[in-house]
């Protein structure tokens, strides 16, 4: 049984959620011909500390969504030129905004045009006017849900690292924050030695155990800074911003010692495993090159004996 809020106290609530400190504030765009009518609800949503971008001229959507990169479009029905429900199925072409939520926000009452609106596109249809509490209520309710499920997304599910292309992703951005503060950016290329043998004696799932244990000790012995990605099967990528290539080392060379040092069991066997890494520092280029020349320090260390880290 939950205990229902009056509206001042849902308002508190709600002041305290949209103002979290602990993440970026939450991104609308709004679409709408009335400009009157958005800058106030644009009024409303930043007071409560979201970010609002106004759009009034539909053709412009791709452009702003590409530099925006909003939580939430709040789409009005009614526009010349294009409609709501055109725009939004325009939006919906497009795989990298399959995720953003599209509530209309529109003066339509008819039901049976808020189907058709739905039916072609976009998540939810709100009638104008609307109270200021009920618009924030709206916004982030579906602006948090849409946050969790890109989250999720970008995850692997067996180690809860970023997944391949969001590793590389996350690369590209640290070395556009490197451009700027010409702070060091270190790339490390960690792949566990001789895998093929975990699997063939102990099995497969076993083999998903040590990569598991693996990733967490990754995450436990990096700074919450440092990015951590599963790159392939057994290959690991890591990210660490403001880190010359000299710290990389010892960082890694910590982490190697303590996963050898790692017993594992299985059939009533003790077994340990070991990792190769090769590590290179970012600097002006593509990110693939950098992931490169990480790959080739591996190379050298698998072919060094294995189990140590090479630059
Ligand atoms: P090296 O020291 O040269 O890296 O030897 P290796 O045996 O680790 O080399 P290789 O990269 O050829 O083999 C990796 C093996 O990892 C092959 C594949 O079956 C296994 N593998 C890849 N992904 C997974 C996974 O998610 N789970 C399990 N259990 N095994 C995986
Ligand atoms: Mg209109
Ligand atoms: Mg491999
Ligand atoms: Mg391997």
């Amino acid at each position: 049984f939950v205990k229902p809020l009056n509206t001042t106290e849902l308002e508190a609530r709600l002041r305290q959620l949209l103002a979290s400190k602990e993440r970026e504030p939450f991104k609308v765009m709004l679409v709408d011909d009335d400009q009157l009518l958005a800058q106030h609800y644009a009024l409303v949503l930043r007071q409560a500390g979201l970010l609002v971008e106004i759009l009034s001229e539909p053709a412009l959507i791709f452009d702003s969504l590409k530099r925006f990169h909003p939580d939430v479009i709040l789409l009005d029905v009614n526009m010349p030129f294009c409609s709501g429900p055109e725009l939004a199925q325009l939006v919906r072409l497009q795989q990298a905004w399959l995720g953003v939520p599209i509530i209309y926000l529109s003066s339509e009452t008819d039901t049976e045009q808020q189907l058709a609106a739905l039916i072609k596109a976009g998540d939810d249809f709100i009638t104008k006017p609307i109270t200021d509490t009920a618009l924030k209520v709206a916004v982030f309710a579906r602006a948090q849900r849409a946050r969790q499920l890109a989250e999720i997304m970008t995850r692997d599910s067996l180690t809860g690292l970023l997944q391949h292309a969001h590793i590389k992703e996350r690369l590209a951005l640290e070395m556009l924050r490197s451009e700027r503060t010409g702070l060091p950016v270190a790339v490390v290329m960690l792949d566990i030695d001789h895998f093929k043998k975990v699997n063939d004696n102990y099995g497969h799932l076993v083999g998903d155990q040590v990569i598991a244990n693996l990733a967490n000790l990754l995450k436990q012995q990096l700074r919450k800074t440092d990015l951590v990605g599963r790159y392939g099967g057994e290959e690991f990528l890591l990210v660490l911003p403001d880190c010359p290539q000299t710290r990389a080392v010892e960082v890694v060379e910590q982490i190697r010692q303590r996963f050898a040092a790692l017993p594992f069991s299985a059939a009533e066997q003790q077994f340990f495993c070991t990792f190769s890494a090769g590590i290179s520092q970012a600097g002006c280029g593509a990110v693939d090159m950098f992931i490169d020349q990480a790959d080739q320090a591996l190379y050298q260390a698998k072919h060094g004996g294995r189990n140590c880290v090479k630059v």
